[in-house]
């Protein structure tokens, strides 16, 4: 039991969220732009879609749209990670899911920190996609022991942010003041540092090897590096960014338009270049440059299970096949033309995505079927309830990432074409153990909250079990 004292880890996560964002904005100005363009679009998707708006009453994602974003972040030893993975705690958000980005190469491996009950997302829906520098990748020995010098050199966290996380762990819970303190000691590490901690030389040897392990190891802490508004119509607001003076990267990561959206599509604005300071040997500041923050909009559509994630990887690649080179933005419509051709294959119907059970739902009692209560037969199935009217059903919204799409918008973010090949084998086990924490399997949780839906609707009308 949660002493009565406590702040909820919800408020908690979501004062910080706001605090976040207040601070990007101030950081990144065009990330305030493209929130109210994004703010914009759903207020007149929302006027003109009244089933789309009335499905999003129901689950209670109406309440969250406005707040809802995510962050990412990068860090590059396994202490950073620990103790990043206690600081998350706090504000109730645990580690879901296992990204390898290797694979599409960029050398770190991710999880990404969130609430994982709908109850608790409903309040907050806040994420962090965390990465973990694989140093280990360097094959550069002089190289790479220089970044671990500099990596073991630095903290992260504030004094009191660490006093605090303690006091969290050992109270069971931080009160309103320690909470508030909280919120501004942890914001503190998310913080862009103009001040590079290396020399100009330093940074373009960190940089040669890969722009990640320049922005990684240069700096003083895991600066956030893009926050993303959650829109209802991604195509819109790509379409609109170049008026309202925000660069939109060439494609839209993910899946095609749809009726129903699946999992979920992204895009960004290109990462803006930025004055930073080295610092010579001789204690000098240098003038220079880096380029790592930008501004990104998601789209998020249902949850599909372990079938409909397989037919949608099958079908993303074979599109992608079908183009035989990457997509840019000279080739971006026949790409689409793609997509949409080798989606054809994947139901765009919600009751055909739930029936061949490619995709998770929520199951909610109507009004009829609570006012059929008594009468309502016991052995009754989910189907022929549904069809009496007496339970409908909402898509389950995605909460978490797609490493395809991570990986373009890394590599679209880090410029140029450069693709460096690793042979590293995808590691989930290294990266938990440098959490200190196992992740959590998505798929389980989306499984979970569809049952208690479920669970839910029997106990509303009645039944033992559904
Ligand atoms: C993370 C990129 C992944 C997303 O939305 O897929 C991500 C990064 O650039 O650090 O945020
Ligand atoms: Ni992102």
């Amino acid at each position: 039991m949660i002493d009565q004292h406590f702040v909820s880890p919800n408020d908690i996560r979501a004062k910080f969220s706001l605090a976040m964002s207040a601070m990007y904005q101030q950081e990144v100005p065009l990330y305030g732009d493209l929130i109210e363009l994004v703010a914009e679009t759903n207020r007149e998707v929302l006027s003109k879609d009244s089933a789309l708006a009335h499905g999003l009453q129901i689950t209670g994602e109406i309440g969250r749209l406005s707040m809802e974003r995510h962050g990412a972040i990068r860090v590059g030893t396994a202490a950073e990670l620990q103790t990043l993975r206690r600081l998350f705690a706090v504000m109730g958000m645990s580690p879901v899911g296992y990204y390898d980005l290797t694979a599409a190469g960029v050398p770190v491996h991710s999880t990404a920190f969130r609430a994982v009950h709908e109850a608790d997302l409903q309040v907050s829906p806040f994420r962090i996609f965390t990465s973990l520098l694989r140093l280990e990748l360097i094959e550069n020995v002089a190289l790479r022991e220089l970044a671990q010098r500099l990596l073991d050199r630095r903290c992260i966290f504030t004094e009191r942010a660490l006093e605090l996380i303690a006091l969290h762990e050992i109270q069971g819970g931080l009160d309103a003041e320690q909470a508030q303190e909280f919120v501004a000691q942890a914001l503190e590490t998310f913080r862009w540092h103009r001040l590079a901690t290396v020399s100009a030389s330093e940074y373009q040897q960190l940089h040669n090897q890969h722009r990640l392990i320049a922005d990684i190891v240069a700096f003083k802490g895991p600066h956030i590096n893009h926050l993303t508004p959650r829109t209802l119509d991604i195509d819109r607001v790509q379409a609109a960014m170049p008026e309202r003076g925000i660069p939109p990267k060439a494609v839209i990561e993910g899946p095609p338009t749809r009726h129903c959206p699946i999992l979920l599509r992204q895009t960004s604005f290109k990462a803006l270049e930025e004055q930073v300071l080295f610092i010579e040997p001789d204690g000098h500041q240098v003038v220079g440059h880096h380029t790592a923050r930008f501004g990104e909009i998601e789209q998020r559509g249902v949850a599909l299970t372990a079938k409909g994630r397989a037919l949608y990887d099958r079908l993303l690649q074979a599109a992608q096949d079908a183009l035989q080179v990457p997509a840019t933005e000279d080739n971006a419509p026949r790409y689409y033309q793609l997509l949409a051709e080798h989606f054809q294959a994947f139901p765009d119907d919600y009751n055909a995505l739930r029936v061949q059970q490619l995709a998770w739902f929520r199951y909610f009692p109507t009004e009829c079927g609570l006012a059929a209560k008594e009468t309502v037969e016991q052995h009754s199935t989910l189907e022929q309830l549904i069809a009496l009217d007496y339970i409908r059903f909402q898509p389950l919204v995605y909460e978490d990432f797609l490493p395809v799409s991570a990986a373009g918008i890394f590599q679209s973010n880090l410029g140029g074409s450069h693709h460096a090949q690793y042979a590293a084998s995808s590691s989930r086990a290294a990266f938990e153990q440098a959490l200190g924490a196992g992740v959590i399997d998505e798929l389980a949780l989306y499984q979970q909250t569809q049952q208690r839906s479920l669970q839910a609707c029997a106990q509303a009308l009645g039944l033992h079990a559904l």
